[in-house]
């Protein structure tokens, strides 16, 4: 049978690389609970961030929850449907409204011209999200959060990396979190951080990961367990030595996908942002489907059947989610609305082969002709 290929496949170190690097658990049995492999991680990724402070979770979904609770907001929280679930739950399940801003249609990202007019005596903070790597008007947003004294977290899952003109991506706002799940570009496994340059969020994150405890006998507060173990770090130390190589792999599968599908008509793609490093964390394409010819769905049906597996991120919008629908007054957001029904990511991972890459565009062109 022929090979399948998935969205993206987790990029691993050699077996032997990690058995070394988890040798030294047998011998401390320190598995959890922030062991040295935690904290080694964490003062690596300040080093890569370019970032004073990292707080490591479990996962991405988990660092997200905890740093607003530990902003301690209230009321409304601006935000965008255009995104993974997580973003929006992490908002709702914090207690907090999510107030759905529309993005711009050039990089997806909030479009800074119409948080403005969304913003009331009830809203606290700015939630955008940096969606496939591609970076925020982080400026226009910072400017935005001043006027009206709102925090600004970044959902940065998928922008691990990132350089704003030589700035780590991960230095905005009040803080940003990164996935490291399996499917991104760097992953602990399944993983995720919180960076922030405030001292003050310090104590209260690792008190937010670890039930609220202060001490044996003082719980602060009330409190998930959402800590990383010894396994996790370890694979992300291992990872973390190879994340160059990673990006610049990325880096030839998308200047191959660009190559072919530039010219095509009916197809749009993501934008190259001006002095932003891209991490190449995700490959969207637009179909436009009176010029290409044929659906989005039936352009995902019909890659499946060549054992292609793209997929639809992200559609539906959170906010047309009937946990959402049912609760929240739903503004609307026909940007991301349109966005969302035409956009279809493309495989893309470090080890993707240059004849995959030919493969899939083959299969993509070939079905505008018919
Ligand atoms: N914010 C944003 C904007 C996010 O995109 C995400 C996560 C989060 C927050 C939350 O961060 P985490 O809590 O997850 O750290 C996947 C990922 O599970 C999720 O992390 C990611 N975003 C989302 C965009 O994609 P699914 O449901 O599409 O995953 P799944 O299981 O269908 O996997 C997709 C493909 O990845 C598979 O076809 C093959 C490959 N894969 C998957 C796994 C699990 C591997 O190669 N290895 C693996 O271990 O959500």
């Amino acid at each position: 049978m022929e090979e399948k290929i998935l969205v993206t496949r987790s990029s691993m170190p050699s077996i032997e690389e990690y058995v070394e690097e988890i040798q030294s658990i047998w011998e401390s049995r320190w598995l959890t609970n922030m062991g040295e492999k935690h904290q080694r991680l964490e003062e690596r990724l300040k080093e890569y961030l370019h970032v004073r402070y990292v707080s490591l979770f479990t996962n991405g979904h988990m660092a997200l929850e905890s740093v607003i609770q530990a902003m301690g907001l209230k009321g409304e929280v601006i935000t965008t449907p255009f995104t993974f679930v997580s973003t929006t739950h992490a908002i709702a399940r914090n207690g907090l409204t999510p107030v759905f801003c529309d993005i711009n249609s050039t990089d997806f990202t909030i479009d800074v011209e119409k948080i403005e007019s969304l913003i009331t005596d009830r809203t606290t903070a700015i939630v955008p999200v940096h969606v496939y790597g591609n970076v925020c008007d982080v400026e226009a947003i910072q400017k935005l959060a001043n006027k009206y004294h709102l925090k600004v977290i970044y959902d940065a899952a998928h922008a691990f990396g990132v350089k704003i003109k030589g700035k780590g991506i991960g230095e905005f706002g009040d803080a940003s979190m990164f996935s490291f799940h399996a499917t991104k570009v760097f992953n602990t496994i399944e993983g995720g951080a919180v960076c922030f340059s405030d001292e003050k969020y310090l104590e209260r994150l690792r008190s937010i990961k670890n039930f609220g405890i202060k001490d044996e006998e003082t719980i602060m507060e009330i409190a998930p367990n959402a800590k990383m173990n010894e396994f996790q770090a370890a694979m992300g130390l291992c990872n973390l030595r190879h994340i160059h190589e990673e990006i610049e792999k990325r880096k030839k599968v998308v200047e191959r996908y660009r190559m072919w599908l530039e010219p095509v008509q009916g197809i749009q793609l993501s934008p190259i942002q001006p002095d932003v490093n891209s991490n190449y964390a995700y490959f969207p394409i637009l179909v436009e489907e009176e010029v290409f010819g044929i659906s989005r769905d039936k352009i995902y049906e019909e890659l499946k059947k060549e054992n292609i597996f793209s997929r639809k991120y992200f559609y539906p919008l959170t906010s047309s989610l009937q946990c959402y629908k049912e609760k929240f007054k739903i503004n609307e957001t026909p940007i991301a609305d349109k966005i969302a029904k035409k956009v279809l990511t493309l495989p893309l991972y470090a080890d993707l082969r240059m004849d995959q890459v030919d493969k899939i565009c083959d299969t993509l062109i070939n079905l505008k002709s018919k």
